[in-house]
């Protein structure tokens, strides 16, 4: 089990978000969350939907198994029968995300996305966020723009953000006043590193150890979901 990598842990951490899922529709933005979304599906959650963010519902080997056109996404948003991992500029304390602009909204230093499905999907169902590249300046203390909508500013009862999964960390929002909290650490990663790459003091209590993928996710990571080593790419070892 020694050679598994920082990549395959990620994936088993994504794959962990959709647990209990059921039928759902899974939106995962990225390679690691789409791999973690599909090894769940294989694996404990056999009704969840895989999306493929266009027009089309795939099985885990990308067979066409469902029509699903972009009007009919918002019906499922609305609905709130969805999971989305997005991805994030920016990530703060409350869980605010940021896809859209770098920099004093008057005057960006960089424009970005824009705000796209983020607030819709924060105030519609659950939502978690995966960040290839943890470090302060993804990890920040406030977000320059409020595009994924966080716990301080949250509104109605749908609002879940539910994990952020980084390269380093599994972390959440289960702490009195919803700020961000490190539930697992991945293996060979120390909460000092985590901490460091932070700009925000984290909640740190009963922190465990990110499991590792079972052998028969190995398995299906390896030789059915990506063979060619992908996600070696988005998060070397
Ligand atoms: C920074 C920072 C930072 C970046 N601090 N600088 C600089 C300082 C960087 C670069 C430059 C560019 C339901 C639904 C939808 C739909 C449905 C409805 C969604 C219809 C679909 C379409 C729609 C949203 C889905 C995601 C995003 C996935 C990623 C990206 C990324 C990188 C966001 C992380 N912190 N950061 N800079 N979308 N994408 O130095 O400077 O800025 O940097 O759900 O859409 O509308 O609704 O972003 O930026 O989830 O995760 O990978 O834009 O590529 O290139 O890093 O180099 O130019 O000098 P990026 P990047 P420079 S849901």
């Amino acid at each position: 089990m020694s050679d598994i990598t920082r990549a395959e842990v990620c994936v088993a951490a994504c794959a962990d978000l959709f647990a209990g899922a059921g039928e759902t529709l899974a939106s995962p933005m990225g390679l690691i969350p789409s791999l973690g979304a599909k090894l769940a599906r294989l694996t404990t959650e056999p009704d969840l939907l895989l999306s493929d963010g266009e027009a089309y519902l795939l099985t885990p080997e990308s067979t066409v198994e469902g029509w699903l056109p972009y009007r009919k996404v918002f019906d499922v948003v609305a609905h709130g029968r969805r999971h989305v991992v997005m991805g994030a500029n920016q990530v703060d304390r409350f869980g605010n995300q940021n896809i859209s602009a770098i920099g004093d909204h008057a005057k960006p230093t960089r424009q970005l996305l824009g705000f796209r499905g983020a607030p819709g999907n924060t105030i519609n169902h659950r939502t978690s966020y995966w960040v290839p590249r943890h470090s302060p300046r993804v990890l920040v203390d406030a977000v320059d723009v409020i595009s994924g909508v966080g716990y301080d500013h949250a509104v109605g009862p749908f609002h879940d953000v539910h994990r952020v999964v980084t390269n380093l960390a599994v972390l959440d929002f289960d702490t009195p006043d919803h700020s961000m909290r490190v539930v697992s650490v991945h293996p060979g990663v120390s909460i000092d590193e985590v901490q460091k790459q932070t700009s925000f003091p984290l909640v740190v209590q009963d922190v465990t150890e990110t499991r590792l993928p079972t052998d028969e996710e190995l398995e299906l990571i390896r030789t059915r979901l990506d063979p060619n080593g992908k996600r070696d790419k988005e998060v070397p070892s």
